[in-house]
């Protein structure tokens, strides 16, 4: 399967990765919002929400509330974006289902 993000899982293709565990590991995005974007992605394939096992979709909820912790203290945020784009319509670019983590600050001019 040519998935990008699968090939990151596998070590073929470099990130910056910051957290992993046995489901889930977690990088920098390559073309971030903002200084410390970051990426939950399962270990496993699945396209989007919608054919991710519900366990799965809870403990990923717990790994992004963990890193979306640390990443708030790493950039110095006053807040956190939680994003899941699920389907092209709403702007999933990588299927290979991934939640983003995107640090804000007060004044940082991003408009959602
Ligand atoms: P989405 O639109 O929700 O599918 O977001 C996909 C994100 O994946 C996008 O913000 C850019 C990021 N991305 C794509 N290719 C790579 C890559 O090779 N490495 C890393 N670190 N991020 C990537």
């Amino acid at each position: 399967m040519d998935c990008i993000f699968c090939k990151i899982i596998s070590g073929e293709i470099p990130c910056s990765k910051i957290y992993e565990d046995d489901l889930f590991i977690a990088f920098l995005d390559i073309r971030p919002i903002r200084k410390g974007h970051t990426l939950i992605v399962p270990k496993r394939h699945f396209e989007s929400l919608f054919d991710t096992p519900v366990e799965e979709s809870a403990a990923i909820y717990a790994v992004t509330a963990k890193v979306a912790a640390a990443v708030r203290e790493a950039t110095k945020s006053t807040g956190i974006n939680i994003i899941q784009n699920n389907g092209a319509d709403a702007g999933q670019e990588v299927f290979h289902s991934h939640i983003h983590i995107i640090p804000r600050s007060h004044d940082d001019g991003l408009k959602f």
